[in-house]
């Protein structure tokens, strides 16, 4: 786990040389867990051009790729701090901080990426966006995160009867923890940089994850059977410090604003794209896929999990507007 002074020295070395090299009169410095070119990673610094010209160089981004600042849940707290100035994480971490992000994290909430698209893009995701204000945070935009499925180590699951006495890493997020019990299996939540030599060396069976996370990761080298239950369709976030955010006049916040909301079609069209490549390259690499494999039984067995987690009518309303959008 990093600490306050290991990220203060990463930024610092990091501005030494950002001065030599840019003119840029502020750096934004945004986290990030991927590796440089994952679809996340090169989105934000999309945003940083954009940023860049329009502002004539007043405003910059570095993106810290392959966490270098950190895993997720620390990164989020360094963030809420002002210690790091942007983030891009998954919803799944903030669900134990921010209630709104328990909804689109919801087991088999979304019928389809394009309902995932049609809600976050409407005033459920303007909704959610609005609730990081509380908690010192400034959400910008939402990006793809494809749909997660299970892969394990030990054995193709076939039926959620398979799934029985495995276990899985989760996100830290509990409601995650509750989804797998849900399903018979047992889970630990734990950081994703510590995924593959827990599955390694037999401390947990598998985790669960899309394509290119499932590829980038190196995963599938050690869990090389993957179920698509599709349980998951995860939308990921970008998300401002309050303390950066308050410190831009206000024409800045809006061009900031504007080009993270400019950034989500160039993250979308490079996320399609490399879900095919890491498909491919995941196939290529003699992994078993399994495909045919019968939704309902995992569908019906998260009845218990809304039950506990959908609770408050604000919550529940929610819920009912994304299930009736179209
Ligand atoms: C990835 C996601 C990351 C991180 C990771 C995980 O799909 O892009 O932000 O949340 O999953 O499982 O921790």
């Amino acid at each position: 786990m990093k600490n306050v002074k290991t990220v203060m020295a990463a930024l610092l070395a990091s501005a030494a040389m950002a001065s030599a090299a840019a003119a840029c009169e502020v750096t934004l410095r945004s986290s990030d867990t991927h590796p440089d070119g994952y679809p996340t990673v090169a989105a934000v610094n999309a945003m940083g051009k954009m940023l860049e010209e329009r502002t004539d160089g007043r405003l910059c981004i570095e993106v810290f790729h392959s966490a270098q600042l950190g895993q997720e849940k620390d990164t989020i707290e360094q963030t809420q701090f002002g210690v790091i100035d942007m983030n891009r994480v998954s919803l799944g971490p903030f669900n134990n901080i921010i209630e709104e992000t328990q909804i689109p994290s919801l087991p088999y909430i979304f019928r389809s990426v394009e309902h995932m698209h049609k809600v976050m893009d409407g005033e459920v995701g303007q909704q959610i966006l609005d609730a990081f204000n509380d908690h010192d945070l400034v959400g910008l935009a939402f990006y793809d995160g494809g749909s997660r499925s299970f892969y394990n180590s030990q054995k193709p699951i076939k039926s959620m009867d398979d799934l029985a006495g495995l276990k899985f890493r989760v996100m830290q997020s509990d409601m995650f923890v509750d989804m797998v019990s849900a399903l018979g299996a047992n889970a630990t939540p734990m950081p994703y940089g510590e995924v593959y030599s827990s599955i390694q060396t037999g401390v947990i069976d598998g985790a669960e994850n899309n394509w290119p996370s499932y590829d980038s990761s190196g995963h599938f080298e050690v869990a090389k059977y993957y179920t698509l239950d599709q349980h998951l369709i995860v939308p990921e976030v970008l998300v401002m410090s309050k303390t950066a955010f308050d410190k831009l006049s206000a024409e800045d916040q809006a061009i900031v604003r504007q080009a993270a909301r400019d950034s989500v079609p160039v993250m979308r069209d490079l996320w399609a794209a490399r879900e095919l490549e890491s498909e491919a390259r995941v196939r290529e690499a003699g992994v078993e896929i399994i495909t045919d494999i019968d939704k309902t039984p995992f569908i019906d067995a998260m009845v218990p999990v809304y039950e506990k987690y959908v609770t408050s009518p604000k919550l529940k309303d929610m819920v009912a507007r994304i299930q009736a959008t179209e």
